[in-house]
């Protein structure tokens, strides 16, 4: 056998390996198989279990006994509990909301071990078009598998009945995320404090409005517990937050709640004061609703705390307004050596003891027909496919 064959067998062997991480690595959606609530309308119909399944009042809008409802409209706080057949690394919550939207407050998942992970909290708020909707929250806190989603509500943000007719979850088998990125450490952060270029008044409107969870969202409209600039249309303004922990940051939520689209520029500062440009883009007026706009990073890992956001207040019509500014991030970079795939490692100590067999014959190390021998054994285990 000649070396060529070794790299062959071992190529196989990754070609395989790929394959089999591609199939596991596809994200897919489950709906729910089992439900819970704090209250509920009835036992038949608006009952915690008429969430479970695909939605069957969605995309209609009203009040419908398919969907659950609490047991009173205006009941203070009250949670849904969801559970899914298979733990997956949850890439996104799904909920679908068929009749006054809006209450949801908090969005948690539960992992494997019954802890608890806040994904996403908020004031709760009727959005500025009364229509049945999809609220997507993206997951980027909890990075091992889940398999339980708990969701509460302030019924007594949104008058009327909240109700739910579905709830999914869309993950895989598979980690999105890098290796590095340390189970249990990521965080929700926000602002503690914030500047900007320019203000609307002294009292409202003010950069301080930006800090702390959302207050404005899902409520669209030109509301003072929001920032926005002295003027609506003066051209490039920016605003900074500051947080208390330093974290390599994995994503920034902006909520932007009047006349969104106008940022065209986010960097991390860290605490040397080098700025780092995480993303950038153009200004374009978007749809007339509040929005959160996803801001990825992949490309600085350094810790930071500080976050500047650039925006084009001429691009995008009227007030640019901003209710508040998410980081979520790993407070540490765990360095682990990637645990390697047993047939990975099979086939490098193939490769090894097939260069060693040739070094042996080159310098005559041994008696060649042990040598041939060992040869004979190399070949067959090389035909083995895996
Ligand atoms: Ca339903
Ligand atoms: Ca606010």
């Amino acid at each position: 056998m000649k070396r060529n064959c070794w790299m062959i067998a071992l190529l196989a062997v990754v070609v395989l390996l790929g394959t089999v991480c591609d199939v596991q690595g596809q994200s897919f959606t489950q709906w729910a198989i089992a439900a819970s609530a704090s209250s509920e309308y009835g036992s038949g119909d608006w009952s915690a279990k008429q969430m479970l399944g695909q939605p069957d009042v969605y995309p209609g809008y009203g009040d419908n006994g398919r969907a659950w409802a609490p047991a009173a409209q205006n009941g203070g706080l009250q949670w849904v509990e969801l559970r899914f057949a298979e733990a997956v690394y949850v890439e996104s919550v799904e909920i679908y909301e068929t009749f006054n939207p809006g209450a949801i407050v908090k969005v948690e998942l539960v992992d494997t071990t019954g802890r608890w992970h806040l994904i996403w909290e908020g004031k709760g708020g009727r959005p500025a078009v009364t229509d049945a909707r999809v609220f997507s929250v993206k997951n980027d806190i909890v990075t091992i598998p889940c398999s339980v989603v708990k969701i509460t509500l302030d019924t007594d943000s949104v008058g009327g009945w909240n109700e739910i007719d579905a709830v999914s979850i869309t993950g895989s088998h598979n980690s999105p995320w890098p290796q590095s990125l340390g189970q249990f450490d990521m965080v929700i952060q926000w602002a503690s404090r914030a500047k900007a270029s320019s203000q609307y008044r002294e009292d409202r409107w003010t950069p301080e409005h930006m800090t702390g969870p959302p207050d404005v969202y899902p409520k669209y409209g030109d509301y003072d517990q929001a920032w926005t600039a002295a003027y609506s249309n003066s051209g490039t303004e920016w605003v900074e937050l500051f947080y208390d922990e330093a974290v390599f940051v994995q994503r920034i939520d902006v909520y932007e709640t009047y006349n969104p689209g106008a940022i065209v520029k986010a960097e991390l500062i860290d605490d040397a004061g080098r700025a780092h440009v995480v993303w950038e883009g153009r200004a374009q007026a978007a749809p007339q609703e509040s929005r959160i706009l996803y801001i990825e990073n992949t490309k600085v890992d350094i810790p930071a705390r500080h976050v500047r956001l650039e925006l084009q207040t001429d691009q995008v019509p009227g007030f640019n307004e901003i209710d508040a500014v998410c980081l979520i991030g790993a407070r540490i970079l765990v360095q682990e050596p990637r645990a390697r795939d047993p047939l990975e490692l099979l086939a490098s100590i193939i490769l090894r003891l097939g260069r060693a067999v040739e070094r042996g014959r080159e310098e005559r190390l041994a008696d060649p027909s042990f040598l041939q021998e060992l040869e004979d054994i190399l070949g067959e285990l090389s035909t083995i496919s895996f």
